[in-house]
């Protein structure tokens, strides 16, 4: 299949899955196309059946805000036909699901098609699609789609509830790991240096947003460290790291927590990791979580979203209430302080990470919806060509 991907190529876990997702499919004989305005934060250089076509956005005094929008649904009708795509795949709702109905209309006008799948990733459901000025655009993009997935339950659920959805489906396909890349035995010791030892070794991953709650963190790590000596390695960058910084100063810990930046390759550090923890006010998924999980670390998170569906309390890891960061502390601590325990814990975390969400089992269930979009997208040609054939002005020899 010629698939067309667009997704946010910066940091963020729509776009490192969107990329994954794209390369996994490339690998099983798929030509991939990735329509977005910078090559996807994840994506190599050069890979075989695997394309980046930018989108640039026209410039011009009158606007005040240059549209995206428009650029990237003329792109993608540009690519549909140059590329001859069976399939466009958005990855986040707005504005992607919007261009792409706008450029099948434009295939439209030349007798073309092309299916349109939607993946629905969390806050463009449960923020900005919600937001009165781009709610009825959001619901009409949706069901403007052939196929509507959603990376939770707890997203498909919300959806539902947000936007009715009436006259579609929306399926669930969690995300994915490759469980060759996510293996603590692949990469031994590459915090080697950088933290104190002996000690334990928590980490969290972020694009430090207002709902990753990263000042939680620090106050979680600040009661752990109470109990044991350990070091928290925050990995990422975004607008509420200066407000974790300070937390960790006001608390005293700021000399045992290291904060990297930005690193778009994760899984060496987390294989260097005891314990992760994603505090988050709400999370439709949770991906750093299954990451983690994949390199044999438990995880300590809150209880929002879709959470629960990715970790199993006590075995995989511990789930507490949004804010309780007492409660997350004594769960970090009843995991670190006991080493058969967290043995346990991490081969489970790994081997549940492998069952459940591998990329094997995952592309499979894409590809079905792929299958399920092109069979809707004939039966739609067939009826505009039933159409056609009714109002013509002769009968047509049998
Ligand atoms: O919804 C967002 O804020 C953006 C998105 C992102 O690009 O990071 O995150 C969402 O998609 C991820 C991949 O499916 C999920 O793992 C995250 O849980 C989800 N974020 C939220 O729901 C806050």
């Amino acid at each position: 299949m010629k698939i067309g991907i667009t997704c946010y190529p910066t940091y963020g876990g729509s776009g490192a899955m969107a990329t994954e997702l794209g390369i996994a499919l490339a690998s099983r004989g798929h030509e991939i196309h990735f329509i977005t305005y910078a090559q996807p934060f994840r994506l190599p250089a050069f890979l075989p059946r695997v394309f980046f076509h930018e989108v640039d956005v026209g410039r011009y005094p009158l606007f005040e805000y240059p549209p995206y929008d428009l650029a990237l649904a003329v792109r993608m009708h540009e690519v549909v036909r140059t590329a001859k795509l069976d399939v466009l795949h958005c990855h986040y709702a707005i504005p992607h699901a919007t261009s792409a109905w706008i450029a099948r209309e434009m295939l439209r006008e030349t007798g073309e098609d092309v299916a349109l799948v939607t993946t629905l990733h969390g806050t463009d459901i449960t923020i900005v699609g919600q937001d009165p000025s781009y709610y009825a655009i959001t619901k009409f993009s949706i069901e403007k789609s052939d196929r509507i997935t959603a990376v939770s339950e707890h997203l498909q659920r919300e959806t539902v509830h947000a936007f009715g959805c009436t006259g579609c489906a929306v399926e669930v396909i969690h995300n994915f790991i490759d469980p060759s890349v996510y293996d603590r035995t692949r990469y031994p010791g590459a915090l080697a240096g950088m933290v104190a030892a002996p000690g334990k070794v928590l980490m969290h991953v972020s694009n430090f947003r207002a709902v990753k709650r990263t000042v939680d963190v620090i106050r979680i790590f600040a009661r752990v460290s109470q109990a044991m000596p350990a070091t928290l390695v925050m990995v990422g960058d975004g607008p509420d790291r200066g407000m974790a910084q300070d937390e960790a100063r006001l608390l005293g810990v700021a000399d045992r927590v290291q904060f990297l930046g930005r690193i778009d390759t994760v899984a060496p550090l987390l294989s260097s990791a005891d314990l992760f923890l994603l505090p988050s006010e709400n999370e439709s998924f949770g991906l750093s979580a299954l990451e983690a999980l994949a390199c044999g670390v438990p995880v300590v998170a809150s209880s929002a979203g879709g959470i629960p569906e990715v970790i199993r309390e006590g075995v995989t890891g511990a789930l507490r209430p949004v804010g309780d960061t007492e409660a997350m502390a004594a769960a970090a601590v009843h995991i670190l302080s006991d080493d058969v325990r967290w043995k346990q814990m991490s081969v489970a975390s790994a081997a549940d990470a492998r069952q459940r969400f591998s990329e094997e089992r995952i592309i499979g269930q894409y590809e079905a919806t792929y299958e399920d979009a092109l069979a809707v997208a004939a039966s739609r040609r067939t009826a505009r060509n039933r159409r056609a054939t009714d109002t013509l002005p002769f009968a047509l020899p049998q």
